[in-house]
């Protein structure tokens, strides 16, 4: 009980943050089973296109809400911030227990959406007027909102305090400390800048429903236009919040597997990762390009979305040049790096493509978008998780996984993920809309293929559950292990002990 339920241990909470992180994964990888299987033929599998509907939209918010955000910020964070920073624990602990256990609970009230009621078949973007009282009536959007309101507040008090650790708690100056610990930094000013938005929109929604406003509703002098607004000034900064955090675990990995002192071009990373949060918020309507928008507007978001490849750009290259000179070893955490950087940057291309207004229109709403933002996160988050998982097991759990199975089992999901989302690219080019149940005969051919490749991606993530378990029961105890010049966490025992440090460490800095 007091390990678990009351812990103000950053290490205990990052554990929970992983297992909860852990499960919800798994429910959102079945959820997305269902989906690939009602869409591996034409026809009717469900034969109910609202519980269809319902199984997108949990999808969707289990994966971002409950999955990559928990290990990335939950997980990862809590576990190695204190640890990078040379700090005893997070600054307001009794607050890190609150921000765990606000997340079963909402992730609860998700779930009671899709039991209670007709279920929320709005999509994770719950926009009015499909989300308003007449198209959705019972309790299930009310539930989500709820929900989202709870997972809210624990990202909000989980960002405040990740801000006041790396500000007030770290050993170093602020250009001196590192990436992984800037990512958190400053995904966290992006959270707390821009849930509060998400907040305000869905609360307005809760009172459209329930109280008789009319904020989205024209015929009480709303605008439902307004919503979006209000959603996507949260939605955009949001996958830059889903990636940033693995941008910093890349940075790691990469810079202890190349052997190099530190990551090519440390300060211009810093100031890739500022400008990538900064510009996140100026982009938001390249969502909203076919509500009708004059033609300044649309040449005004085109053109600051296209203008961040140029940071993003500064990062991939400066990994890369991070490579460059070293004798690649083809180790699990390399694999992971190199699938990441390879299948991210296509996935960023796709987005530049989206981000021209006119083509836009043309793809808004295909499943060109839905092949873009899984790049970007089922190759992109995904496979920092993975990686980061993987890099840091034997410092998390004092053990190592079995390296061989390791391997097979990334070439699986890659095989599996690119199988799936490859060919929805074509799907969209050739007009496939997303969020249906059901499609032409024409479109058969690349469906059956992105539904055998999701069967891939399901065996491999077992298998990798399996590895997990098999070095637990086996307790493969970690013999050597050299220690990282890129931070200072690998100079505490395997597991670290309850407190991280004995005495503070000493660092050097020539
Ligand atoms: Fe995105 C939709 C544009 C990055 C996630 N994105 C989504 C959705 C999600 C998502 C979840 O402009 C769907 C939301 C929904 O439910 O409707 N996205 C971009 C652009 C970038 C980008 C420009 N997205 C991300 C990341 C995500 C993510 C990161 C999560 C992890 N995205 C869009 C647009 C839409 C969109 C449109 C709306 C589509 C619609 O109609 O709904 C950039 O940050 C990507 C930058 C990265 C690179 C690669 C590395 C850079 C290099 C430098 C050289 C490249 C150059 C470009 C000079 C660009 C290597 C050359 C251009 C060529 C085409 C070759
Ligand atoms: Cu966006």
């Amino acid at each position: 009980m007091k390990t678990w339920l009351f812990s103000t241990n950053h290490k205990n909470i990052g554990m929970l943050y992983f297992i909860f992180g852990m499960w919800a994964g798994i429910l959102g990888l079945s959820l997305s089973m269902i989906i690939r299987m009602e869409l591996s033929t034409p026809g009717s599998m469900i034969g109910n296109d609202q519980i269809y509907n319902s199984v997108v939209t949990a999808h969707a918010f289990v994966m971002i809400f409950f999955f990559v955000m928990p290990v990335m910020m939950g997980g990862f964070g809590n576990y190695l911030v204190p640890l990078m920073l040379g700090a005893p624990d997070m600054a307001f602990p009794r607050m890190n227990n609150m921000s765990f256990w606000l997340l079963p609970p909402s992730l609860m009230f998700l779930m009671f959406s899709m039991f209670i009621g007709t279920g929320t078949g709005t999509g994770w973007t719950v926009y009015p007027p499909l989300s308003s009282n007449l198209s959705h009536m019972g309790p299930s959007v009310d539930l989500s909102i709820f929900s989202l309101h709870i997972a809210g507040a624990s990202s909000i008090m989980g960002s405040i305090n990740f801000i006041t650790t790396i500000l007030n708690m770290k050993l170093l100056k602020m250009e001196k400390i590192s990436l992984f610990v800037w990512s958190v930094f400053l995904t966290a000013i992006l959270l707390l800048l821009s849930l509060p938005v998400l907040a305000g929109g869905i609360t307005m929604l809760l009172f459209d429903r329930n109280l008789n406003t009319s904020f989205f509703d024209p015929t009480g002098g709303g605008d439902p236009v307004l919503y979006q607004h209000l959603f996507w000034f949260f939605g955009h900064p949001e996958v830059y919040i889903l990636i940033l955090p693995g941008f910093g675990l890349v940075s790691h990995m990469i810079c202890s597997e190349s052997m190099k002192k530190e990551v090519f071009g440390v300060l211009g990373m810093i100031y890739a990762m500022i400008s990538i949060g900064l510009l996140g918020f100026i982009v938001w309507a390249h969502h909203m390009f076919t509500i009708g928008m004059d033609v300044d507007t649309r040449a005004y978001f085109t053109s600051a979305t296209m203008i961040i490849a140029v940071p993003t750009g500064i990062k991939i290259f400066s990994w890369l040049a991070s490579m460059n000179g070293m004798k690649i070893k083809f180790n699990v955490t390399n694999l992971w790096l190199l699938g990441f950087i390879f299948l991210f940057t296509l996935g960023g291309l796709t987005g530049i493509m989206l981000s021209n207004s006119s083509i836009d229109i043309v793809l808004h709403d295909t499943y060109y978008v839905v092949a873009h933002f899984h790049y970007v996160l089922s190759m992109g988050a995904v496979f920092a998780i993975f990686g980061s998982f993987i890099y840091w097991y034997p410092l998390i759990f004092g053990l190592m996984m079995n390296m061989k199975w390791l391997k097979i089992q990334f070439f699986l999901l890659f095989i599996g993920v690119n199988m799936t989302f490859f060919p929805q690219h074509f799907l969209g080019l050739s007009g496939m809309p997303r969020r249906y149940s059901d499609y032409p005969d024409s479109f058969m051919c690349w469906n059956i293929i992105s539904s055998l490749g999701s069967l891939v991606s399901l065996i491999s993530t077992m298998f990798f559950l399996f590895i997990v378990l098999e070095s637990f029961l086996v307790k493969r105890l970690v013999l050597f292990s050299c220690v990282s010049n890129c931070s200072i966490e690998w100079l505490s025992f395997y597991p670290p002990s309850g407190h991280s440090f004995n005495e503070l460490p000493k660092i050097y800095w020539n």
